[in-house]
């Protein structure tokens, strides 16, 4: 067994194991740490990861990248229409308003959903880890933003069942992040807890969280994000200078040509990591579009004067988060920058005058989140000992629900979840219904969404049921945040009291419309607010009927099941297309080296042993071979290599045979005169 963590970036992917003496990083194919986040679609089979990164520039219309994205957006919302913009590959909008990825494979223009397509980017990454475990894998830990809604969770879990994994949880990068950071330090003060900010700028993401540390426990207080701000944004800078310098010194457009973008886009993002260490950066790429080179260089100071805005906009979800966790800055022990998009200099610089601290960089910035990942898997998962460490996250939106009639369901000084609410966290509704009713969860403050997300959640209806007597009974629904975030109903039940005369006397209202919430937080160590108030039933002296009423779901917008199975055999499909075409390339090259091989053996070691006319016969037919495979025979199925094969191995056996008994003679002699 083995606790698999992924960190799926917009660019990047890494998976840690922990093993028995620590975590590992796996080594991809080309014995990288990180996994391009790409996938590629040839001409015959698809190619993942590493193998499909070199075709950004060959193939961009068949080449899927930044799908993070896009998973549970909506085609039509201003900041994904933004987004698809940037990305040189086709997209349309489906049935139900999301997004489709079109592109030309096998032949003809299919279709994919960002979701099949993390699919197969999950699917990856889980055959790396096999190769390397060498065993099936399927139990992991994935990280996702903070800022994901429930929709985008949901996806997530969709895309990692297309690949046969089984997440034991979602977790926020940062909590992640923080978790690694946490559970290796036994020295924190006694006196109280330490607070440590965790700052990760990614590729088009910044996400930060304030969190608490004790010896043998962490909870985070606060989250805070830009989901639109990451060095991709300040590559863009540099495209939007250099473009516009190109017009002027080159009068060429590169807008015009999708291929000239993708490579003026690669070469910005170089630019930019070369001012990273250095004041001047040149960019020069030859034959850019026209036949023209082009050469143009900047410095450093210049680059900082362009992005001076998102300088200004990385301290923004900074201060949030230190606003939403009530702490004083001075209260900040130490501030921890993660993120491969943080190593630029002047970020650095912003953020040490934001929180008034040089940040620290005592993390591995490019491959904390996996390890995190990988240390939350061991401890949920059964074969594994961990040291005890108790793990409290909270979530950054609020969830109202709303009730059939409008009515929206609140505690007395809020929503049902709070901004901030640690979960996983279950709250007990109770109503009076005598009929089938629906509830509406919904993110209360639209505020504190990313910008153009939809509130909505997921409509539960609840019922049928019956009720005998309407003024004694009462409906229990558990809806529950669980571990992954995700609103859930996790049972309604039909409370009727027989005994009408003692029972519940005092506590329920005749009024049919009464909710009342009782909260039941799942964590030993922090009790939150007064909110979990409602008087026990035991004051009664028997047990009410309890009925189990069944809950349906609604997710707005989410796979259904039977969309969900479609994919998974589509998958697999896919996945056997990619198989069979390794094993043509495999039987090909085997038939390759057997034509040279043979032709090698038939001058020097079977010399010997083969007449003139054969030798004649067999090098014609390799000849021939040679000749078929440079050109009808290029692209063929395992079979017909199969085939070449046999039908040439027909040939050079006889001859093969003869070499093979001299030989065992002359061993036999040369036996018998050593004795
Ligand atoms: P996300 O977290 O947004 O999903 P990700 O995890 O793939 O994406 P990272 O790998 O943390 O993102 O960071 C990638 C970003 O870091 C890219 O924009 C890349 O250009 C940038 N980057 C990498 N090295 C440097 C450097 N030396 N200087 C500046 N930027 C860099
Ligand atoms: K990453
Ligand atoms: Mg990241």
């Amino acid at each position: 067994m083995s606790a698999v963590g992924l960190d799926i970036g917009n660019e990047n992917c890494v998976i840690a194991v922990v093993k028995q003496r620590g975590i590992d990083v796996l080594l991809n194919d080309e014995s990288n740490r990180e996994t391009p986040s790409v996938v590629s679609f040839g001409e015959k089979q698809r190619f993942l990861g590493s193998a499909g990164a070199g075709s950004a520039t060959m193939n961009p219309k068949s080449t899927i990248s930044q799908i993070k994205r896009l998973i549970g957006r909506k085609f039509r919302q201003p900041d994904v229409q933004e987004d698809l913009k940037l990305l040189p590959f086709k997209t349309s909008k489906d049935s139900n308003g999301g997004i489709l990825v079109n592109l030309q494979y096998l032949g003809q223009m299919q279709s994919f959903s960002p979701v099949q397509i993390l699919g197969m980017l999950l699917g990856h990454l889980k055959s790396i880890a096999e190769k390397n475990l060498e065993m099936p894998i399927s139990d992991c830990v994935i990280g996702i933003p903070s800022y994901f809604t429930d929709l985008q969770r949901r996806e997530y879990l969709n895309a990692a069942s297309i690949a046969g994994l089984k997440p034991l949880r979602l977790i926020h990068e940062c909590t992640a992040t923080a978790l690694g950071y946490g559970i290796y330090k036994n020295d924190f003060l006694n006196s109280g807890p330490t607070y440590v900010v965790f700052v990760d700028i990614g590729h088009c993401d910044t996400q930060v969280c304030v969190a608490a540390f004790e010896n043998g426990y962490m909870r985070i207080l606060s989250h805070g994000f830009d989901s639109n701000l990451g060095g991709r944004d300040f590559d863009e800078v540099l495209f939007g200078h250099f473009a516009a310098q190109f017009r002027e010194e080159y009068k060429i457009d590169v807008y015009s040509n999708v291929r000239a973008c993708t490579r003026l886009r690669a070469a910005c993002e170089k630019v930019k990591k070369i001012l990273s260490a250095n004041p001047e950066a040149q960019l020069s790429i030859e034959c850019l579009m026209e036949e023209r080179d082009v050469k143009l260089s900047i410095k450093r100071e210049e680059f900082e004067k362009l992005s001076s805005d998102l300088l200004d906009r990385v301290c923004v979800p900074c201060r949030k988060a230190i606003a939403d966790s009530r702490l004083h800055v001075d209260k900040i022990h130490s501030v921890e920058l993660v993120g491969s998009g943080s190593r630029i200099p002047a970020i650095t610089r912003r953020i040490a005058s934001t929180y008034g601290k040089e940040p620290r960089r005592t993390l591995n910035a490019s491959e904390c989140v996996a390890r995190g990942c990988a240390l939350q898997c061991a401890m949920l998962s059964p074969v594994f000992r961990v040291r005890d460490y108790e793990v409290q996250d909270s979530f950054p939106f609020t969830i109202g629900l709303k009730l059939d009639e409008g009515l929206i369901c609140t505690l007395s000084n809020g929503m049902l979840f709070r901004r901030g609410q640690l979960f996983p966290s279950l709250k007990v509704v109770t109503l009076h219904r005598t009929s089938t009713f629906h509830i509406e969860a919904f993110y209360a403050d639209q505020n504190e969404l990313p910008p153009s997300i939809s509130p909505e959640i997921n409509c539960f209806t609840i019922g049928p049921f019956q009720v005998s007597n309407p003024e004694k009974s009462k409906i229990k629904v558990r809806v529950e945040l669980n571990l992954n975030g995700i609103v859930t109903i996790e049972s309604a039940s039909l409370i009727e009291d027989q005994m009408d005369e003692f029972a519940t006397r005092g506590n329920t209202h005749p009024v049919a419309e009464q909710v009342e919430i009782e909260s039941n937080q799942g964590s030993s160590h922090v009790v939150n607010g007064a909110e979990d108030s409602y008087p026990a039933q035991s004051k009664s002296l028997h047990m009410p009927a309890r009925l189990d009423i069944h809950v349906s779901e609604n997710v707005h917008g989410g796979m259904t099941n039977a969309k969900l199975l479609e994919a998974q055999e589509k998958e697999i499909q896919l996945a056997q297309q990619d198989i069979n075409m390794e094993h043509a390339k495999d039987k090909k090259n085997a038939l390759e080296s057997y034509v040279y091989d043979t032709r090698n053996k038939i001058l020097s070691t079977y010399r010997s042993f083969i007449s003139e006319a054969e030798k004649e016969r067999i090098s014609r037919t390799l000849q021939e071979t040679e000749e078929w495979l440079y050109e009808d025979g290029d692209d063929e199925s395992e079979d017909v290599y199969n085939q070449k094969l046999e039908g040439l191995k027909k040939l050079v056996d006889p001859i093969e045979n003869r070499y093979n008994d001299e030989e065992a003679r002359g061993q036999a002699t040369k036996d018998l005169l050593d004795c």
